[in-house]
């Protein structure tokens, strides 16, 4: 036996007869080594270190993960517009009179998204009241007279419907509405809220019309917001645009810079 292995090897003399104890190796009874040699102690230990190891970054990982994923579900709907092109800055505008249909809306009617100095219909431009992001286009009802789009946000992507379900989730409508001069051709955008078999719960929500009054006869945008909880079991919303003509051929009911945001 090596001296190295003697010294982790456990010695069990005689005491009864110390004298039968001598120096031979033989007749020493040495006990049952813990571990047989060094290296295999190291090896022992090094695996248990390493299984810690992996198990510890195991729990490290799933907690780590978990607390992203809750972040991530809680925060990532939080405080950002859910609306598809509601600035109507996606696709195309018009320039002219011709009718471009937003994109990211289904539309009823010729509602169009135009450039703030379309010439046919001069309603707005870059120099009236309105957004300071308005960017180049908005919408406006064209020839009609009543036109609509709409789009439908499913609420749970994201978002834990336990948090709705517990009424601490609230809910951000904005738009600028207006029109044109002396004119009553108007917006309005309703809310309203479904479940999970696509049936109303809660109430209606609206922002607008902005009439001529309310522009003191001048063609511009106001800022309009509503704000709210989200009902108990809603799990998607559709918000409806609506513009309606009160005068003339053109329907010249405008918006832009249309908002829906969540919060807690
Ligand atoms: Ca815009
Ligand atoms: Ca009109």
């Amino acid at each position: 036996m090596k001296y190295d292995q003697r010294s982790i090897w456990q010695v069990t003399y005689n005491r009864v007869n110390p004298e039968q104890n001598d120096n031979n190796q033989q007749t020493n009874k040495w006990s049952k080594p813990i571990y047989t040699n060094l290296s295999q102690w190291s090896c022992c230990c090094s695996k248990s270190l390493l299984y810690g190891l992996i198990i510890g970054g195991l729990i490290v990982g799933v907690a780590f993960a978990t607390i992203l994923t809750l972040y991530l579900r809680e925060s990532a709907l939080f405080n950002i517009n859910l609306v598809t092109n509601g600035n109507g800055e996606i696709g195309n505008c018009s320039s002219s009179n011709a009718s471009v249909s937003p994109m990211g809306w289904n539309v009823n009617g010729p509602i169009a998204q135009i450039y703030y100095n379309n010439t046919s219909f001069p309603d707005q431009n870059f120099a009236t009241i309105g957004p300071n992001d308005r960017g180049k286009c908005y919408f406006m009802g064209h020839d009609s007279a009543s036109t609509s789009m709409w789009q439908v946000v499913n609420l749970t992507n994201q978002i834990d419907p336990v948090l709705i379900d517990s009424f601490t989730v609230k809910f951000n409508l904005s738009a600028w509405l207006g029109g044109i001069t002396v004119q009553n051709d108007s917006v309005v955008i309703m809310l309203t809220f479904s479940d999970g078999n696509n049936l109303m719960v809660g109430n209606n929500t609206y922002i607008g019309p902005v009439l001529a009054t309310d522009r003191a006869n001048r063609s511009l945008l106001v800022a309009k917001q509503a704000t709210g909880l989200v009902p108990v079991h809603a799990r998607s919303v559709t918000i409806l645009v609506t513009i309606t003509r009160f005068t003339g051929t053109a329907n010249n009911g405008d918006v832009d810079d249309i908002g829906f945001y969540l919060y807690q």
